[in-house]
């Protein structure tokens, strides 16, 4: 394939409802999307970065910046183009993962509908649908946090995520589990709000029968996360902490985690995400989806990533109703707790042209 040029699309999206994490509340989705246009098709990529450098040193107006006088260069430089060439030709980047998965995204897409070749099908998915959970922001009361729990668990999602942060961590899982019940798939996910001296205060959640906890400690405190792992019964699982198929191993080889939640964006794309896939795998190590608060883009990515045999728990791949009231693809639809995987050439969905333009904010082409 050849590259004709990148448009990247700012685009501003409400959430249905506010989501806080412990590192922060979010009111709106800004996601940058990518329009890679080579001679032969056109691919969208899906940047996962958000507007500030908390979940992740990445944000989205680094990725842009990275994308423009970094990325597409090194790409338009490139000898060859297609998506297993991608990381390769990036790779004298350092990190910048967000901003290189979604180039990455966006020249596989291409080169898919140019192929008539589904995603799911390249990934290697077993599965036509997949189980889906969904993750809970911190809630004021757990009043609050009752009622959402109960609407989420009546629209069948199959496994419930808390959010939580020192002070709203072992009542609001008693909580849950007073009113739901204990065959609830239920865990918790901290992104890295304790410290190791935490462990004490983590073991009274071992009594709840959680499927895990997702990154307590710091994005680098793979020793601490191994410690901890000797101080609990409950499963650690790491999401920040797993950058790349390297990282996975080195986890799992200290005892850090017994799963991994995978986001292709955080570890640099569908190619590497497949690989961590791969090494969990192998290991015996059961992985999920997570998410970023995905337009149906990224969603349909996900859902087709989630579909691989070693996808062993459910996912943060939500419906779309989930988190925007109307989505810039045709909405993903819960059915019986579980999403559909794509079947058409690439992503196998497309931005519904209305919708995409109401939600721009800006766009720039590179020109190639
Ligand atoms: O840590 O998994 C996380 C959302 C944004 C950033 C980080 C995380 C999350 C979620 C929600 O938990 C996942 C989703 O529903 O997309
Ligand atoms: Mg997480």
């Amino acid at each position: 394939m050849k590259l004709t040029g990148v448009e990247l699309r700012w685009v501003r999206m409400p959430l249905v409802t506010p989501f806080r994490t412990s590192f922060g509340t979010q009111t709106a989705r800004e996601v940058l999307l990518l329009r890679v246009v080579t001679g032969d098709a056109e691919g969208w990529g899906e940047c996962v970065a958000m507007s500030e450098p908390r979940y992740s040193s990445e944000y989205v107006d680094a990725a842009a910046d990275a994308i423009t006088h970094f990325l597409v260069p090194a790409l338009a430089a490139a000898r060859r183009l297609d998506a297993n060439s991608v990381a390769p030709a990036l790779a004298p980047v350092r990190g910048h993962r967000m901003a290189k998965a979604a180039l990455e995204m966006g020249v596989l897409d291409a080169e898919l509908r140019a192929e008539g070749r589904p995603l799911a099908r390249e990934l290697g998915a077993v599965r036509e649908r997949v189980p889906c959970g969904v993750s809970v922001g911190i809630m004021d009361s757990i009043g609050e946090l009752l009622d959402t729990v109960g609407g989420y668990l009546d629209a069948g999602y199959v496994r419930i995520k808390l959010k939580i942060e020192p002070g709203w961590d072992v009542e609001p899982v008693r909580a849950v589990r007073e009113r739901f019940g204990d065959d609830v798939l239920l865990q918790v996910d901290a992104n890295t709000a304790y410290t190791v001296a935490d462990a004490r205060h983590l073991a009274r959640l071992d009594p709840f029968g959680l499927l895990l906890i997702e990154q307590p400690l710091d994005e680098e405190d793979l020793l601490g996360h191994a410690e901890l792992a000797t101080r609990l019964t409950t499963p650690l699982c790491l999401d920040e902490s797993i950058t790349s198929a390297r990282a996975a191993a080195d986890a799992i080889r200290l005892g850090a985690c017994r799963n991994v939640n995978i986001k292709p964006g955080r570890v640099g794309g569908y190619l590497e995400a497949r690989r961590i896939h791969d090494v969990c795998a192998a290991h015996g190590v059961p992985v999920w989806c997570g998410g970023m608060l995905e337009t149906g883009l990224g969603r349909a990515a996900n859902v087709a990533l989630a579909a691989l045999p070693g996808f062993l728990l459910p996912g943060d791949t939500s419906a779309s109703g989930r988190y925007y009231r109307a989505d810039i693809t045709a909405p993903f639809v819960l059915e019986d707790g579980h999403l559909p995987v794509p079947t058409g050439p690439g992503l196998g969905v497309e931005p519904l042209p209305d919708v995409l333009e109401s939600v721009t904010v800006r766009t720039e082409w590179l020109s190639l």
